[in-house]
């Protein structure tokens, strides 16, 4: 049972970042063709990748240019991502070879995911579409997680720093920060500057330059990367004191990673991302303290000595992180979710 992912990368690393890690999951279970309809997104956040190849494999994954989608017949497992339009040579010869259509949504919270996930759709081409909810709660799809996750004994491996192009911070604490242009960067270095301990700040290759005082540069020690892998990516993830994320795909990750951690959602109209914040942070057992904390990050409204309160806690911060991981944990993985549905889909189909 061949499973074809398709992925449209849209703007930023959200769409190919979730792609990538479910493709390898889903590979551990069945063959899996991931295609992608911009190779070289896809090459800055995994390094194996030949933007210039139309077919490619990596990881025992076959990696496949939307355009060769007409010279290939289509799996009898199909996924496309977040709605993404799958190229019309494609859709047409579905019928004859495709038992299974799935879309993989968006990460959402709100209550109405649990309605709508796993629901059908019928389709033009004949075929149910069946829409696939990540979530939180055991009426969702669950969350994308690490396959050998143990939320008792998170990793503690040292990040390739070398093959990053960085020396090792020498600071007692380090803070990765993956931000979206309009964050407040410039209160979290007001805050790491006072706080009684030295700080490296990572800075992700997407990030704005900071803007530092006299002070802040004396107190504060700044690594901006370029381009990671995602493995590595994650690295740095366990292994900093504090996440600064945005987004889907690293969000969710920093959760596992169990540290203290701030997430921006997507930028929307309307603040419709603030609804979206505002609804994860009803389901999180974090105390009233820490969820003002994350929603006054992306509603521009924090001020240093809020934040540095919380740096001078760490531990506590820290220990409502890793319960949080250890709750979550309870709940089937995505990828397993997917497997699962796959597999009673299909069998019926056989039947
Ligand atoms: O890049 P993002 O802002 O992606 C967004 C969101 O997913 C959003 O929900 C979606 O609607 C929009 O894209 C289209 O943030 P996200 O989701 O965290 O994805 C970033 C991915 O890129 C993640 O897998 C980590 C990876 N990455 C690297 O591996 N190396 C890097 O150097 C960088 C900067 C990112």
């Amino acid at each position: 049972m061949t499973i074809d992912l398709f992925c449209q990368v849209v703007d930023n690393y959200g769409d190919i970042g979730v792609c990538w890690r479910l493709a390898q999951q889903l590979n551990e279970s069945y063959p899996v063709r991931l295609w992608v309809d911009d190779l070289s997104a896809f090459a800055r956040i995994e390094h194996h990748i030949d933007p210039t190849a139309t077919t490619q494999i990596v990881n025992t994954i076959t990696v496949l240019s939307w355009e060769v989608a007409s010279e290939l017949q289509p799996a009898p497992i199909v996924i496309e991502a977040f709605g993404c339009d799958l190229p019309a040579d494609y859709l047409g010869q579905m019928p004859q070879h495709t038992q299974l259509w799935l879309n993989l949504e968006y990460l959402s919270a709100e209550t109405w995911v649990e309605e709508l996930h796993l629901l059908p759709s019928p389709q033009p081409n004949g075929i149910s579409k069946y829409f696939f909810f990540p979530g939180f709660t055991a009426k969702t799809g669950g969350l994308l997680r690490p396959s050998s996750y143990n939320p008792a004994s998170t990793s503690t491996a040292l990040p390739a720093w070398q093959s990053m192009g960085l020396s090792a911070p020498t600071t007692d604490r380090i803070a990765f920060v993956f931000p979206y242009p309009n964050a407040p960067l410039s209160v979290l270095y007001e805050a790491l500057a006072q706080h009684p301990e030295s700080w490296t700040v990572l800075l992700a290759a997407t990030a704005p330059d900071p803007q530092l005082s006299s002070y802040q540069k004396e107190r504060l020690t700044i690594q901006r990367l370029g381009f990671i892998q995602q493995a590595d990516f994650d690295a740095l993830m366990d292994y900093a004191d504090l996440n600064i994320m945005r987004g889907e795909d690293s969000f969710v990750r920093a959760i596992w990673a169990a540290k203290p951690f701030i997430w921006q959602p997507y930028l929307q109209e309307q603040n419709t991302h603030l609804e979206k914040l505002q609804a994860w942070l009803t389901h999180t057992p974090f105390d009233r303290a820490i969820q003002q904390l994350i929603y006054d990050w992306s509603s521009l409204q924090l001020n240093a000595d809020q934040l540095l309160k919380h740096l001078l806690h760490l531990s506590d911060w820290q220990q409502q992180c890793r319960n949080y991981a250890h709750n979550l944990c309870l709940q089937d993985n995505l990828a397993t979710q997917l497997i699962a549905f796959c597999s009673q889909k299909c069998q019926k189909a056989v039947k």
